[in-house]
């Protein structure tokens, strides 16, 4: 398998985190991919030209980060690392909805941001931030009513956690936990994981 991927990308995370914990990140190739770039090859991978994409032993492509997940997850891990269903099972889907949309809105206020100062959008920017400091309650209450009872760091856990790991690098600690100790604390023991710590965003990259 070939897993085509940049070292920053929060949803490429997802995909790397879920190989570590099914024990199987040694039969996938990285592809590290320029993004942006007239690359046929990734094209070819993905026609979106977006990261994550899996290319499968059978040779087909998959994507976007959530089929991957489930793929790996169905396909490698006897679907250990969702509920196949019960009320788990959408509160997770969920959860890692909320996580991909606090990334999505979080990459509109940055690129807003990015434009020269006379051209931004700033009521944009304040509504985009406003979605991400909402989302962030959600997922802080979500994980004070399910996850610490849960045996297994799942998908949803994996999500929020690439999530997470993308903002702090983005915008300091503080937007996170200043407001929510206890999603601070949760963040510390998933960072604590060993399929975390082989898949650090590089501030460099
Ligand atoms: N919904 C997609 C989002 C993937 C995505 O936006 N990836 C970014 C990198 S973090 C990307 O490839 N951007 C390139 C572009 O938009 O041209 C997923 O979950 O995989």
């Amino acid at each position: 398998m070939r897993l085509r991927y940049t070292v920053n990308s929060p949803f490429a995370r997802k995909a790397r985190v879920v190989a570590h914990e099914l024990g199987m990140a040694d039969s996938i190739e990285l592809v590290s991919t320029a993004l942006r770039t007239q690359d046929r090859a990734f094209w070819a991978d993905n026609p979106i030209a977006k990261v994550p994409v899996l290319v499968t032993d059978e040779g087909f492509s998959l994507s976007d980060s959530n089929v991957i997940m489930e793929y790996l997850n169905v396909v490698h891990g006897q679907g250990r690392l969702l509920a196949a269903s019960g009320p788990q099972r959408w509160k997770d889907l969920t959860l890692i909805s909320t996580a991909d949309a606090v990334v999505e809105a979080a990459i509109l206020a940055r690129s807003e941001t990015a434009r020269p100062p006379e051209q931004q959008n700033k009521l944009r920017i304040e509504q985009e931030m406003a979605k991400v400091a909402r989302g962030l309650d959600a997922i802080d209450k979500a994980l004070e009513d399910d996850i610490p009872g849960q045996p297994v760091f799942g998908l949803a856990g994996i999500a929020v956690s690439s999530a997470l790991g993308w903002l702090e690098l983005r915008f300091g600690p503080e937007l996170l936990f200043n407001t929510r100790p206890g999603l601070g604390a949760w963040w510390a023991q998933a960072m604590a994981r060993p399929s975390m710590q082989a898949t650090q965003p590089s501030p460099d990259a």
